[in-house]
């Protein structure tokens, strides 16, 4: 370990709290980690994140509050965690956020995210006597408050074994901040293989954290930052800022807010345009042992990507189940700080409606598109794709993943992830046959992902046909 004195001189403030670093030469990607194996954490973090785990989401519970929408507002953009595993994307969404993302069972014996994580934070503008400054919080004492604009944060695993689950992610995310470990080598495989996926995606914003500086030397880190600019470079990121952080201790906070709100600016939304909303989960809000007449209605969450939804509009859930549409009511809609009266495109919401609460149960919406009645082409599991093969994943994997006919493979469609079978191809176009029904429109973009080695590897982008 180094001294704080030999650390990276842009760092600003004092670390905030202690941890152990879990560091290993090794990645854990490469190690296979058992999933009985656990990372070594402390009694009071294992115990915090217990109680995350009991305790219902900030959106759940707001569902459930009768407060009025006065006060809050709509998260205006989804900003991405993405990088390699363990480079410190859940530990910045705490930072950034005040949430731990990782509660699930599963994620605490193993150490590492499974699911995607949902958090949102509010950057304020101050106008201080030194000059401007970034913040998450609303520090009045040091000066008068100039702008702010609230986020939601869409946390990606960055496991080998994820990548579909980072790949659903993709399609809530306008902008991105990429994190890399800074006592690792630059580009690790998941830092590539998620900045492509972003790129075919579309997101064109990104900001890069440098993370973990306070476990490398000035000299270190100098170097590390030209390794990444090189690597920003190659793959045509080359404006994207690079801010040396710390997620553990706070580090630089204040600049990669800074940064952030400078080069990811909100997308601008066509609200005019029939309601199409991306369902990234579903849940019930109902405690065990609600009596029949107390029971509130399943809730879907997740982004609306164009159009609007207000209380009362009848939306229709895609495909919908066994070739049967799910037409429901809206009867409620909120955000992590609160309810609102109408939601329209940008961060991340959660909408109640008249659905049974057995159907939203554990994510079961996942996938599917909550949408303007009858606006949404016929569910079909017939797909026509033109390719655009990964190129440079191609040297990454020393691997043929040219598409053959007969083999199985992976499309995510949104947030949704199909599997289905090639049934023809010229590795220009392919024709695929899903096991479920999908909707897809003209022109929209999937990713592909082939089996290599036993495990899901992006290898194209294609175009619906
Ligand atoms: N020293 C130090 N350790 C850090 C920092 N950020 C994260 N870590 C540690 O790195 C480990 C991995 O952090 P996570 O936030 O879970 O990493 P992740 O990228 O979300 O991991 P996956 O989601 O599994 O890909 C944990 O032990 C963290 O405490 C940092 O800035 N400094
Ligand atoms: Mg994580």
């Amino acid at each position: 370990m180094v001294t704080k004195k030999e650390k990276i001189n842009t760092v600003k403030k004092k670390p905030t709290k202690t941890k152990k670093e879990k560091t290993t030469k090794k990645s854990k990607e490469t190690k296979k980690v058992p999933l009985t194996e656990k990372k070594v954490r402390t009694k009071k973090e294992t115990t915090q994140k217990e109680e995350q785990k009991t305790t219902p989401t900030q959106q759940e519970q707001n569902t459930q509050t009768k407060t009025t929408c006065e006060n809050t507002h709509q998260p205006e953009i989804n900003i991405g965690l993405i990088g390699h595993v363990d480079h410190g994307k859940t530990s910045l969404t705490k930072t950034l956020t005040g949430k731990w993302c990782d509660s699930h069972s599963e994620e605490l014996k193993r150490g590492i995210s499974i699911r995607l994580g949902y958090a949102d934070a509010t950057f304020y503008k101050i106008k201080s006597p030194s000059g401007i400054i970034y913040s998450n919080k609303k520090e009045t004492e040091l000066g008068e408050i100039i702008g702010q604009r609230t986020i939601s944060i869409v946390d990606a695993p960055g496991h080998e074994t994820l990548m579909t689950t980072m790949l659903s992610g993709a399609a809530l995310m306008n902008g991105a901040i990429l994190v890399i470990a800074a006592n690792e080598k630059c580009p690790q495989p998941r830092t590539i293989e998620h900045l492509m996926a972003l790129k075919f995606a579309g997101v064109e914003k990104i900001v890069v954290a440098q993370n973990k500086v306070d476990l490398i030397t000035r000299e270190q880190a100098i170097e590390n930052y030209k390794s990444i600019k090189n690597f920003l470079k190659n793959y045509g990121y080359e404006n994207a800022p690079i801010i040396p952080v710390s997620a553990n201790f706070g580090t630089n906070l204040d600049l990669l807010i800074q940064a952030i709100e400078e080069h990811i600016p909100t997308k601008k939304y066509d609200s005019t345009l029939p309601t199409k909303m991306f369902i990234a989960r579903s849940f019930d809000i109902n405690k065990p042992g609600t009596k029949p007449n107390e029971l509130k209605g399943g809730i879907i969450g997740g982004s609306i990507s164009q159009g609007e939804i207000k209380i009362g509009d009848q939306i229709e859930l895609c495909p919908g189940f066994n070739g049967k549409k799910i037409i429901v009511k809206v009867t409620s809609l909120s955000t992590s700080t609160g309810p609102i009266n109408k939601a329209t495109p940008g961060g991340l919401i959660a909408v109640g409606t008249t659905l049974d609460p057995s159907i939203t149960q554990g994510d079961r919406l996942r996938g599917m598109i909550a949408a303007k009645v009858d606006s949404l082409p016929n569910p079909t599991k017939n797909i026509e794709l033109k390719l655009f093969l990964f190129d440079r994943m191609l040297e990454e994997l020393h691997e043929n993943i040219k598409l053959k006919t007969t083999e199985p493979i992976v499309l995510t469609i949104g947030t949704n992830t199909a599997v289905g079978i090639v049934t023809k191809t010229d590795n220009k176009t392919a024709t695929v046959v899903l096991k479920n029904e999908v909707i897809v429109e003209k022109h929209e973009k999937v990713a592909i992902s082939k089996n290599i080695n036993g495990q899901w590897r992006l290898i194209a982008y294609a175009e619906i046909a």
